[in-house]
C-alpha cells in the first residue's frame, strides 16, 4: 500500500496552526534555523528489511498481523514510513533472509516508494538449509579452510546482489568466537578471519565500502572474534581504505562510553556505519532513544563535531541505519519512534554552541560545559524536526497519521492476520 501525498497534505491542515506557533516560538531562539532544517531534510536513515516483522527473543515470538510476506511488501512498508516522515529513504537487505529474485521488479518497487538500497548484510551466523558446511564453530575464523571458503563465497554473492540493486556497502557481522576457555586460539581465529576478510575485500567494487561490525558477546559467551571497536579497527586498518568500523549501539559491555568510541573512530577516519537501537542491559534491540536519550544526544554531538572536523557530509558520508527488533510493538510504529528519536538527537547536536563549548573546555569550566550540553538537550526541537518533515512533504505527526489512517488494520486486511515474514 502507498499513502498518497495529497492525503498527507490534507491531514496536515488541522495541525498546521498549532505547528506554526510552536515552530515560531522555538525557532525565534535559533539563528541558523534554515541551515539546520536543510540538514534535517537531507538526513536519511536506512530501515532494515529484517525488522519489519514481529521480532522475538529465544523464548518466543508474538505475531501482530499484516506482516510483509515478500521483499516487495517489505519495501512497501518502508515506503509507508518514508511517506510519513521523509527521513526513511532507504532499505538495508539481509541475505539470505531477503534474496532479490527479480532485480528490475524490486528496483521498480523501490523507485515507486522513493527508496534507495542501503548496505547489504551477509549472514554466516546461521546455517541455511542445504548448506554444505556448518558455522557451528565459526565462519570466517573457522579452523577448516572449506568452511571459510564457503563463508567468503557467501559474502561475495551478497556483494553481487547489492551491486545489482545499487547498494554501495557490505556489512559483515560475525557471530564467530568461542563459548569456553581454550576452545580456540585467539591469534589463529584473528588471522583466519583477516585472511577471509581480505578475500572478500578483494571482491569489493571500487566505489564500495565494507563495514566490520563488532559485538561484545552473544551468541558466543566467552570470546567474540570481532568483539569490540579495537578489534574491528584492527581489521579495518589491515584491510585498507575501503574498510570501516560499524558501531551498533547495542553491542557494547554495560556503560561503555560509546560517544568516546565514535569520536576516536571518526578522528582516525575509520567510522563507516551505524546501527541505531537502545538497550538497558545488552543487545536488547529496543526502540532508539527509549531508554537513554541523553546518551543518544551525546553520541550525535560527537558525530556532528567529528564529521565537521573532517569536512564530512552528515547525510551521505556515514551509513545510518536502524537495527532493532520488536516484541511488543507494531514494528512500523516502533520504527517511526526510532527515526523521530534519531532526528531529535541530530537536531539537538546541530544546536550545540561549539565555540562556547571549546572556550569552556579551554578554561576547564566543567560546570559551563555541562550547562551548554544540557541546555541543548532540554530544548524541545520537535517543532524543527516537524517543520523539516512538512517542507519535505511528510506528515506533521507521522505516528498520529499512521494510527488515524489505520494502516496496520489495512495491512491485516490485505495480507491476513497470520502472515509471516523473514528476519530476526
Ligand atoms: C547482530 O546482533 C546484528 O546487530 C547484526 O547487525 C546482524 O546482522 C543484525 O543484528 C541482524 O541479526
Ligand atoms: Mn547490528
Amino acid at each position: 500500500m502507498q499513502i498518497a501525498k495529497q492525503i498527507i497534505e490534507e491531514k496536515n491542515e488541522s495541525l498546521l496552526s498549532a505547528h506554526r506557533k510552536q515552530f515560531e516560538y522555538t525557532s525565534a531562539f535559533i539563528e541558523s534555523k534554515d541551515e539546520i532544517i536543510q540538514k534535517l531534510k537531507a538526513f536519511q536513515i536506512g530501515i532494515p528489511s529484517w525488522a519489519l516483522g514481529a521480532g522475538g527473543t529465544r523464548f518466543g515470538r508474538f505475531h501482530f498481523g499484516g506482516a510483509p510476506r515478500t521483499l516487495e511488501e517489505k519495501i512497501e512498508d518502508v515506503g509507508v514510513l518514508h511517506a510519513l516522515n521523509r527521513n526513511s529513504g532507504s532499505i538495508s537487505l539481509h541475505i539470505p533472509w531477503d534474496i532479490p529474485q527479480d532485480y528490475d521488479a524490486i528496483k521498480k518497487v523501490a523507485q515507486q516508494n522513493e527508496l534507495k538500497f542501503d548496505a547489504v548484510n551477509s549472514n554466516t551466523f546461521q546455517d541455511q538449509p542445504n548448506q554444505q558446511y556448518s558455522y557451528k564453530f565459526g565462519s570466517l575464523q573457522n579452523v577448516d579452510k572449506a568452511v571459510r571458503k564457503q563463508a567468503v563465497g557467501h559474502n561475495i554473492e551478497v556483494i553481487k546482489h547489492g551491486e545489482a540493486l545499487g547498494s554501495k556497502a557490505l556489512t559483515v557481522w560475525l557471530a564467530d568466537g568461542s563459548c569456553f576457555p581454550g576452545q580456540i586460539s585467539f591469534r589463529k581465529a584473528f588471522e583466519n578471519t583477516l585472511e577471509s576478510l581480505q578475500e572478500i575485500y578483494a571482491a569489493l567494487p571500487e566505489d564500495w565500502k565494507i563495514f566490520v561490525e563488532y559485538k561484545a558477546f552473544e551468541p558466543n559467551f566467552y570470546s567474540t572474534t570481532v568483539g569490540d571497536w579495537g578489534q574491528s579497527y584492527l581489521f579495518a586498518s589491515k584491510l585498507g581504505k575501503k574498510a570501516y568500523t560499524l558501531v551498533d549501539l547495542g553491542h557494547h559491555l554495560a556503560n561503555a562510553n560509546i560517544e568516546q568510541i565514535v569520536a576516536l573512530l571518526l578522528m582516525e577516519g575509520k567510522l563507516g556505519g551505524f546501527h541505531f537501537n537502545d538497550s538497558k542491559y545488552a543487545d536488547d534491540d529496543l526502540t532508539t532513544g527509549s531508554i537513554k536519550p541523553y546518551q543518544l544526544f551525546l553520541i550525535f554531538n560527537e558525530l556532528v563535531d567529528g564529521m565537521d572536523a573532517r569536512g564530512m557530509n552528515h547525510a551521505n558520508d556515514l551509513g545510518w541505519m536502524i537495527d532493532a527488533s520488536h516484541n511488543v510493538k507494531d514494528p512500523l510504529e516502533d520504527l517511526l519512534q526510532s527515526v523521530e528519536a534519531i532526528m531529535i538527537a541530530y537536531a539537538q547536536a546541530l544546536l550545540v554552541d561549539k565555540k562556547a563549548l571549546a572556550e569552556a573546555r579551554e578554561n576547564s569550566d566543567v560546570v559551563k560545559a555541562q550547562e551548554i550540553l544540557q541546555n541543548v538537550f532540554r530544548t524541545d526541537v520537535r517543532p524543527l524536526v516537524a517543520e523539516a518533515r512538512l517542507q519535505s512533504g511528510g506528515a506533521l505527526s507521522p505516528l498520529g497519521l499512521y494510527r488515524e489512517l489505520k494502516i496496520r488494520e489495512q495491512l491485516i486486511k490485505e495480507r491476513g492476520a497470520n502472515s509471516q515474514t523473514t528476519g530476526l
